[in-house]
């Protein structure tokens, strides 16, 4: 009997150390674009702890001036924000930056990666690791249309390049018939 659980509590061991539960990352990054330039954009995303107990140090993006980690608080019946200098990422759990609670606060977001309506960001943890992850971009009070049609406008810039090629061997003393 007592060698029956010996084995049944080392199995259990092993599993939560070894097994596939969680990798350390971030998914389902999400920018809500300000209307107004020169204000901040809300950003949010969904951070996952990995086999070790964490923290987020930083997220930046070569694609925006600042971004800040800030959390709305409840004070007195009032709700504030205060910036955040790390998160706690405890292992194998995930911390959510959604609208009321934690988020991103960014500023400067480039006008191309706007228009694209993506923009990358880098994921700083504690221990060292660095993820670089897409954030789709949503625009305010912007129909999905919109999106439709910037995604025309780069596939023709493909087909202007393929144009340009055949100008320049047309101009060659090899005359095509
Ligand atoms: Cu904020």
């Amino acid at each position: 009997m007592n060698s029956k659980w010996f084995v049944a509590a080392v199995t259990g061991v092993a599993l939560s150390a070894c097994g596939p539960a969680q990798i350390l990352g971030a998914d389902d990054a999400i920018v809500k674009l300000s209307p107004i330039e020169g204000n901040p954009s809300a950003g949010y995303l969904t951070l996952r702890g990995g086999s070790e107990d964490t923290q987020l140090v930083e997220i930046s993006s070569k694609q925006a001036e600042r971004i800040e980690l800030h959390e709305t608080i409840k004070e007195n019946g009032l709700s504030k924000m205060q910036s955040l200098e790390n998160v706690d990422v405890p292992a194998g759990e995930n911390v959510a930056f959604e609208p009321g609670g934690k988020h991103l606060m960014i500023w400067g977001v480039n006008k191309g990666a706007a228009q694209k309506g993506e923009i990358k960001l880098l994921v700083k943890f504690a221990n060292g690791e660095i993820f670089r992850i897409p954030a789709k971009i949503e625009h305010m009070g912007t129909s999905q249309s919109m999106h439709d049609g910037m995604d025309h406008g780069e596939m023709d810039h493909g087909k202007n390049d393929n144009d340009n090629e055949a100008m320049t061997s047309d101009t060659g003393e090899q005359t095509t018939e």
